[in-house]
């Protein structure tokens, strides 16, 4: 594939506090050929000198900003911020139902919010102290840019940690914003090793304070594993959740349990993180009376717009600022199921779904507040316009390289169903990583590998056209890169590019395949590894809904450069992972 001709500007979209706009100073000429995205400042000269507060959002510091275009400059190596993530099989009563197993993290659920700012190195050190499980923690929408060994997929990128072993994960914070970690072995984040992320950096938008992360997630009184074999020998689909979580509790259909509360101070405006960590659910979110001003996609700053609701898909993540400027009270936080696409058993129980904003100085209560009707829908936001433009080559339209999603159903065995990509599920092998068998120069993958190589940089375009009648929407979620969403739609692509989308299109990690429908998703091959890419449904993760990119093969030893953790990893995960030496053995895709 030859270069491709990026066109890049930076552009300052429509902030309202026109006096303190920094100058850019940055602005690239249209016809530049950008022939890497890596971060480096070496060759670019500072966006503006202003720093960040609560008028300044825009403004970061040392001359980097909103405009700065983070795929080709990050700030130089700040500060290295170091957590200790232990595992431990446990149980948990998140909603006052009793106690399940779980596993969690540093003994919570959610684990620690981690916390860095832009530029920062991340060094996490998990300790694996499940008696008899395996482990490995994905830093979601994280690039990983020349660290693809850190991006913690078992199978894929490492060997899993083995019960009582640790392992250091060591990565870049080379973008900025909101999102979350979590297991990628097997179905063991249904257990509850989920946790969230911040990295701070300029934003779109002006507010007061930072309320934090406000994860979301379908919530299910049996545990994930359970659940996971029942979903992948089932002929009508997975089991219903029994509940939500918003950042770790709810009400139980009985009224046990709590709601999670923020409280505000009257005349403030807030940042508050909205992250779906669901395993199988859609969920749309509103604030009565506080409309959200919308400020990023994922890892991507957006044009800000005002909305009354956001329809999250899993993984997706939407940054919003409210103002808490109505009568002083309590007001509901709304989240209402894609039922479209799923359902949750505590529908019928008629509790109110969702949280409470509460303002300081009022008694607390049970909010009484009317808001907007909700969405059911499972469809993706549509305002996506990334702050810093960028446009993809019209020329790519003629290599897309398809996928076909089908499934495939084992009558003859216990009716395993398995979704099909170009006819395999992809099912990895544990005791030896595809990373592993890249950088041994080879390319014998095994036959369930669904590898996709990615041989030389540019641009590449990939099509995945649902060719099985079952018609229903899936979050795909790219690891390694964003990716520009070209088109989406119903039916089957027809192959020109009427009503794609080339420039500035909305770009993300985490983008909704369609029910029934096609995805066609760019990024250019800027990041030597092995990627891969999943739906994030985790049952269908499971049952095989993923493939992995090979990108730039010849490059890849020598930008991860030391692999000594790798390797160690290896050596104490196959002395460990051996027939008759453990109680369980790997009965799905393995992430
Ligand atoms: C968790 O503990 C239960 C018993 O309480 C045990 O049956 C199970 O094997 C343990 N799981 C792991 C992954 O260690
Ligand atoms: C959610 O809980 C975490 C951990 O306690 C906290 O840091 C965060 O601020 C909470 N989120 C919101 C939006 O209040
Ligand atoms: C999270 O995503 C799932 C699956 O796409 C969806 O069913 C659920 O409604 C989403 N939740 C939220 C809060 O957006
Ligand atoms: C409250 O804030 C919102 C969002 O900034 C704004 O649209 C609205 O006009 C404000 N309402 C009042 C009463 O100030
Ligand atoms: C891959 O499939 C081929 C053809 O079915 C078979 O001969 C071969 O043994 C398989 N390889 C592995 C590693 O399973
Ligand atoms: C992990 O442990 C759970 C029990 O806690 C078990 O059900 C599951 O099969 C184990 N998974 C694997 C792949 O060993
Ligand atoms: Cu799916």
């Amino acid at each position: 594939m030859l270069l491709h001709k990026i066109t890049c500007w930076l552009s300052l979209g429509s902030l309202t506090l026109a006096s303190i706009i920094p100058r850019v100073a940055d602005l690239l000429p249209p016809s530049r050929v950008i022939v890497e995205r890596q971060a480096t400042t070496s060759t670019q000269v500072p966006d503006s000198q202003c720093t960040n507060g609560p008028r300044t959002r825009n403004c970061w510091s040392q001359g980097f900003s909103i405009a700065t275009d983070f795929d080709a400059k990050a700030p130089p190596a700040g500060k290295t911020v170091t957590y200790n993530l232990d595992i431990t099989n446990t149980t948990i009563n998140a909603d006052g139902t009793g106690d399940r197993i779980a596993m969690l993290i540093n003994g919570k659920y959610p684990g620690p919010v981690i916390r860095a700012a832009w530029g920062d190195t991340l060094v996490i050190n998990v300790k694996n102290s499940l008696q008899h499980n395996g482990t490995g923690i994905h830093w979601h929408g994280l690039r990983q840019l020349n660290s693809c060994q850190h991006d913690g997929v078992p199978g894929i990128t490492e060997c899993p940690i083995a019960p009582s072993k640790t392992r250091q994960y060591v990565f870049k914070c080379t973008q900025f914003g909101t999102t979350w970690y979590h297991s990628h072995w097997s179905s063991q984040y249904a257990e509850g090793v989920v946790g969230t992320i911040i990295i701070d950096g300029p934003a779109t938008a002006n507010y007061d304070e930072d309320l934090g992360t406000l994860p979301i997630t379908d919530w299910y009184y049996k545990p994930g594993f359970e659940i996971n074999e029942q979903a992948q020998h089932s002929r009508t689909g997975p089991p219903l959740p029994d509940n939500i979580l918003v950042n770790g509790t709810h009400k139980n259909k009985d009224g046990a349990g709590s709601y999670f509360k923020m409280t505000v101070t009257k005349g403030k405006k807030y940042r508050i993180r909205l992250i779906n960590t669901s395993v199988d659910s859609v969920f749309s979110v509103s604030m009565d009376g506080h409309p959200f001003t919308v400020i990023t996609s994922d890892f991507v700053p957006i044009k800000s717009y005002v909305t009354d609701q956001v329809t999250m898909n899993i993984g997706q993540r939407y940054d919003v600022i409210i103002n808490a400027n109505q009568t002083a009270s309590n007001y509901w936080l709304r989240v209402s199921i894609g039922t479209a696409c799923g359902g949750n058993n505590i529908i019928a129980s008629n509790i109110p779904l969702g949280a409470i904003l509460h303002y300081d100085g009022v008694p607390d209560g049970q909010p009484t507040s009317t808001g907007v009707a909700m969405r059911t829908s499972c469809t993706d936001e549509t305002n996506l316009v990334p702050f810093v433009p960028n446009s993809v080559p019209t020329s790519i339209i003629s290599e897309a390289g398809k996928m076909d999603l089908n499934h495939f159903q084992d009558a003859n065995n216990n009716f395993l169903f398995r979704w099909l990509i170009d006819g395999t599920p992809q099912i990895v092998n544990w005791n030896r990583p595809s990373l592993q068998i890249a950088l041994e120069g080879s390319t014998a993958f095994g036959n369930n590998s669904n590898v996709y190589e990615m041989a030389t940089n540019g641009w590449y375009l990939w099509w995945i056209q649902t060719t099985t009648f079952i018609a229903i929407p899936h979050p795909i979620h790219l690891h390694g890169h964003d990716f520009y969403i070209l088109g989406k739609g119903a039916g089957t692509w027809d192959g020109t590019a009427n009503g794609l989308n080339f420039q500035n299109p909305t770009r993300r990690d985490t983008a909704t395949l369609p029910a029934g429908g096609y995805l066609l998703m760019a990024f250019p091959a800027d990041n030597p590894g092995m990627w891969v890419m999943h739906c994030h449904i985790a049952w269908h993760a499971a049952q095989g809904l993923s493939v992995q990119f090979l990108e730039r093969k010849n490059e890849i030893q020598g930008t991860i450069g030391n692999t000594g953790e790798f390797n160690k990893g290896c050596g104490e995960w196959n002395e460990y992972w051996q027939p008759g030496n453990h109680p369980y053995e790997q009965t799905d895709s393995g992430i």
